[in-house]
């Protein structure tokens, strides 16, 4: 991370006062972008507040306000506008850039070859939230996994690569999405339990591949693995966390992993002592909602008022999206690795389990900023329920309209994207619409209900997975409808779930699947 030099106080420098401000005398007021189109202020301006020094951080983001403000203010000639100034979503042409994406890609690609699951996963995932039915892939997603698994566990990115902890996940979610027992059966369960044992640490995490490096996506990536295939959780005595002991398990020392990358900011990092970064976040939140359910795991690990805080700070007007960290630039993915915080930190601050916050019990970044922010939070999770109407903890609209204004590509070759001026790829277009999804959707935790998957389990069959699973609550989703719609019904896409990011659908059909073999293989 570049360092910031100190900076003088703020001064208010309004860089563009509005022209005709004083004839509009409305809370918000609708006089930019082009005329007609409902466009409020905050999104078609620069911020009334502005520093004044001049950094290599503040230009690049002055550029960046510069490119997305013509997508924002609905100034695109050929491209149609509702009356929001907001595009529809180009879903036939991401849907043919999608398809195309997971067949043969051209030379330069070579370099992406370790992330072939990878692609896998964004393309199979983007595409069924855009509506299209993936089981025709059943077949070719089968017969690539197999030429990936590892008879020591696992998937690497090809053949005859080392098994890793991302693509593994990769491929275990691409399986769900396509389903299907074939694609169920290829993976060799007991392989990959004894490969997640020897990545287990001592210190609670997980490497990500034999002899790697120990980081919050590992300890993300294999609980969810687990939970999916309903793995054991007992060690095998080849595991460098291995001592004996019963009670020490797979899932041992997780969720304290997880609180040391919980930074002075508020956010999260990669492992302890790094940079919060946004997309440790998710890893974060999605690890300690599959440890036990979320309105316990969450606040009991985490210092949520602060994460709030710096969750919500990485919004950004006028452009409406996300950045991954402090001073650095917006980016459609972070409207899923950030955006997609916001349902797992609702269900927790909405839970009836909910336990006190541990604010006051980490070291403080020392800005006034932080701590008046992070009292701000505090105020909003003494409330036992959040009414999401009012207290939404960023704007969907902002989201929204970054989305579907600055991250399609709505020239021929389709696909979401980074920013203007970014190609289109499939990273982004999983992530942009997924972030999309938790947007235009509102996720509920049924407190009183068990894991749904549980309910007819014999009590002595239960084991430590088990216990997981029944603490794992029921997700309810519904359209989100409350305030301004911005967006045409039509482009509403499939919700996914909050945790695992594909459709409860296929989540549901997997744990299912594998619940019989629980214990043995
Ligand atoms: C910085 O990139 C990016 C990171 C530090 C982390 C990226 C990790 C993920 C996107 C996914 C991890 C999760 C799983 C499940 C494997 P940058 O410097 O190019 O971008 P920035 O300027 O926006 O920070
Ligand atoms: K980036
Ligand atoms: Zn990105």
């Amino acid at each position: 991370m570049a360092t910031q030099p100190r900076r003088p106080s703020p001064t208010i420098s309004p860089a563009q006062p509005s022209p005709d401000s004083d004839a509009v005398d409305e809370e918000i007021a609708f006089d930019r972008g082009v005329p007609g189109l409902m466009i409020p202020d905050l999104f078609t301006q620069l911020p009334p507040l502005r520093d004044t020094l001049v950094t290599a951080t503040s230009v690049v983001q002055d550029e960046t306000v510069e490119v997305c403000l013509p997508f924002l203010g609905g100034e695109d000639g050929a491209v149609e506008y509702n009356e929001h100034g907001v595009p529809r979503l180009d879903r036939e042409k991401h849907i043919k850039f999608l398809h195309q994406s997971l067949g043969k890609l051209p030379g330069r690609f070579v370099a992406a070859d370790a992330s072939r699951p990878w692609f896998l996963y964004w393309c199979l995932s983007a595409l069924t939230m855009l509506g299209e039915d993936v089981t025709s892939y059943q077949e070719s997603i089968a017969e690539t996994a197999r030429s990936m698994q590892n008879d020591t566990g696992g998937f690497g990115g090809g053949g005859r690569q080392l098994s890793h902890m991302a693509t593994t996940y990769a491929v275990v979610l691409s399986l769900a999405l396509v389903g299907g027992e074939e694609a169920y059966e290829l993976v060799d369960r007991k392989a990959m339990w004894r490969w997640l044992c020897t990545l287990k640490q001592p210190d609670g995490g997980f490497q990500v591949c034999l002899g790697g490096e120990e980081d919050i996506r590992g300890a993300y990536c294999a609980a969810v693995i687990i939970s999916l295939l309903r793995l054991p959780l007992d060690l095998t005595p080849e595991s460098p966390a291995y001592t004996g002991d019963d009670s020490v398990n797979l899932f041992t020392g997780v969720a304290d992993y997880v609180r040391r990358c919980q930074t002075f900011e508020g956010g999260i990092s990669g492992q302890p002592n790094a940079e919060a970064h946004g997309a440790y976040a998710f890893c974060a939140l999605g690890c300690l909602a599959l440890l036990d359910h979320p309105g316990r795991s969450i606040p009991s690990y985490l210092d949520v008022p602060r994460l709030i805080a710096w969750l919500s700070s990485r919004q950004y007007a006028p452009e409406g999206g996300f950045s991954g960290r402090t001073n650095k630039l917006v980016d459609g993915c972070y409207s899923h690795w950030v955006g997609g915080c916001f349902p797992l930190i609702e269900a927790c601050l909405n839970s009836s389990t909910t336990t006190t916050t541990t604010s006051g019990s980490r070291s403080s970044g020392g800005s006034v900023a932080a701590e008046d922010a992070a009292a701000t939070a505090a105020t909003t999770t003494s409330r036992t329920r959040l009414a999401p109407a009012e207290e939404s903890l960023f704007s969907r609209e902002g989201l929204i309209r970054y989305i579907l204004c600055c991250c399609q590509d709505q020239t021929k070759r389709g696909g979401l994207r980074d920013k203007p001026e970014k190609m289109s790829d499939a990273y982004h277009s999983c992530y942009v619409l997924s972030g999309l999804s938790s947007a235009q959707h509102q996720w509920e935790l049924d407190d009183d209900n068990d894991n749904d998957n549980d309910l007819s389990e014999p009590a002595e069959e239960a084991d430590a997975a088990d216990a997981a699973a029944a603490a794992e609550a029921v997700w309810a989703v519904l359209p989100y409808l409350d305030g301004l719609q911005v967006f045409d019904n039509k482009d509403r896409v499939r919700p996914i779930h909050p945790v695992y990011a594909i459709p409860q659908q296929s989540v549901r059909a997997m744990k299912e699947y594998f619940r019989e073999r629980q214990g043995g293989f």
